[in-house]
C-alpha cells in the first residue's frame, strides 16, 4: 500500500491553490497524461479551494439575431456561408427579449446570454442590445452578451449598460484556429477580449472540443487561456454539435473521458475561475456529466435550447441534479422596488 501522505498527488494538489499565469504546454500535457483518478482529485481539489462544491451556477441562453452570419466558423449552423437548416432572422425587440428572460428566470436562470450572429455589432443595434442588458438587470439576473468583435467604444458603452460578463471563445489552439475560420484571425479574439478588459467587464472565454483537433490543440487552447494577465471569470468548454452542412459535421465524436479531461485540466490551471459545462450536454449521459461536475465544472446552461441547439429538458435536469444533490448558486439582489417595476 502506498503511504498517501507522501504519494505525489494529495502533494501536488496542495500546490494548486496559488493562480499561475506562467504554465508551459509541457506542464499543461503532463496533467492530461495522469492516470484519471489522480487528475480529478486534483481538479476536485483546486475546485474546493474556491467554490461549494455541490453548487452549480446557472444560465439561460438567447439567440437575439440568429444566422446570416457572414464569418465561416466551420462548427457553426448560423454562418451564411454553409448550407445548414438555419435561417436568418432578424435581431429581436427588447420586448420579446425580456420576456424570454422572466421565463427564464421563473425556471431558475441566474444569468441570461443574449447571442447575436455578428461578425461585429453596429452601433445602432449595440443600442438596443443596451436596452435589453439593462432590462434583464432590472429582473434581477446578471448579464452576458456575445455579439463578435468589439471596439474599446462599444465595449465601454457595454459596461455603462450595466453588462456583467462578454462571452468571446479563442475556440481552439493558436495552431489549429486556421483550420476551422480563416474570415477573422486569433489576434482579432484577443483583441477583442483586451477591450473587454479594460472596460472592466468580466471574461467569458474557452473553446470548443471535438472539431477533429489533436490533445495538443486542446492544449494549446488551454495554454492560451491560462497564461491570459488575468483568467477568465468564466471558462466555457463546449463540446462540438454537429450541424448538417457545416465543414465539421462528420467528425468522429470525442471521448467522453477526454471532455471531462479537459474540464480538470482547464480547473486546475484556472481554480478561481468558473469552468462552464457548456455545449454538448444533450449528447451526454448522467454519468459523464456527474464526472464533469466532480472534475471542477461549476455552470452550465439551462432550458431546452442553447442558441440553435437543444439543450436538456428541465424534467431531465431536474432529476440529474436530485440525484446529485447539487443546487443553483444564488443570482443577484435586486430591490423588490426595482423588481417589481421590471416585471
Ligand atoms: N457571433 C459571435 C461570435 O462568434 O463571437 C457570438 C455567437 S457564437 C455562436 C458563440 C460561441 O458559441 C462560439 O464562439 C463557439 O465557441 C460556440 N459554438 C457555436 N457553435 C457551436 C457548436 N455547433 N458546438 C459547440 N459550440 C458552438
Ligand atoms: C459558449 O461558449 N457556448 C454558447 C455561448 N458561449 C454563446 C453557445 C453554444 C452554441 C451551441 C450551438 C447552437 O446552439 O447553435
Ligand atoms: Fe458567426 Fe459566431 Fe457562428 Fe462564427 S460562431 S459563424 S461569428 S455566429
Amino acid at each position: 500500500m502506498p503511504d498517501i501522505t507522501t504519494a505525489p498527488t494529495p502533494a501536488a494538489a496542495a500546490n494548486d491553490s496559488a493562480l499561475r499565469h506562467d504554465w508551459t504546454r509541457e506542464e499543461i500535457a503532463a496533467l492530461f497524461d495522469l492516470p484519471f483518478n489522480d487528475l480529478i482529485f486534483r481538479a476536485q481539489t483546486a475546485h474546493r479551494r474556491h467554490f461549494d462544491p455541490n453548487e452549480v451556477q446557472m444560465s439561460t441562453l438567447l439567440s437575439i439575431k440568429t444566422g446570416g452570419c457572414p464569418e465561416d466558423c466551420g462548427y457553426c449552423s448560423q454562418s451564411a456561408k454553409f448550407d445548414t437548416p438555419v435561417k436568418a432572422e432578424k435581431l429581436m425587440s427588447v420586448d420579446a427579449v425580456l420576456a424570454e428572460a422572466r421565463r427564464a428566470k421563473q425556471a431558475g436562470a441566474s444569468r441570461y446570454c443574449m447571442g447575436a450572429a455578428w461578425r461585429n455589432p453596429k452601433d445602432k443595434d449595440l443600442e438596443k442590445v443596451c436596452e435589453m442588458i439593462e432590462g434583464v438587470a432590472a429582473l434581477g439576473m446578471e448579464t452576458c452578451v456575445t455579439l463578435g468583435m468589439l471596439t474599446d467604444n462599444q465595449a465601454a458603452r457595454l459596461k455603462e449598460a450595466g453588462l456583467d460578463y462578454y462571452n468571446h471563445n479563442i475556440d481552439t489552439s493558436p495552431e489549429y484556429y486556421g483550420e476551422v475560420i480563416t474570415t477573422r484571425t486569433y489576434q482579432d479574439r484577443l483583441d477583442t477580449l483586451g477591450s473587454v478588459r479594460d472596460a472592466g467587464i468580466n471574461i467569458c472565454c474557452g473553446g470548443i472540443v471535438g472539431m477533429g483537433e489533436a490533445r495538443a490543440d486542446r492544449i494549446g487552447m488551454l495554454h492560451t487561456l491560462s497564461n491570459l494577465a488575468e483568467h477568465p471569470e468564466s471558462v466555457p468548454i463546449n463540446l462540438l454539435i454537429q450541424t448538417e452542412g457545416t465543414p465539421v459535421f462528420g467528425t468522429d465524436p470525442l471521448d467522453s473521458f477526454e471532455f471531462v479531461r479537459t474540464i480538470a485540466v482547464a480547473k486546475i490551471l484556472m481554480p478561481a475561475s468558473v469552468v462552464r459545462l457548456s455545449a454538448g450536454r444533450e449528447l451526454m449521459s448522467e454519468e459523464t456529466q456527474a464526472l464533469c461536475f466532480l472534475a471542477g465544472a461549476g455552470s452550465i446552461f439551462i432550458g431546452p435550447k442553447l442558441l440553435t441547439t437543444r439543450n436538456p429538458e428541465k424534467d431531465r435536469d431536474e432529476t440529474l441534479f436530485g440525484k446529485l444533490g447539487i443546487r443553483p448558486t444564488a443570482g443577484p439582489d435586486v430591490t423588490d422596488a426595482a423588481q417589481q417595476a421590471a416585471e
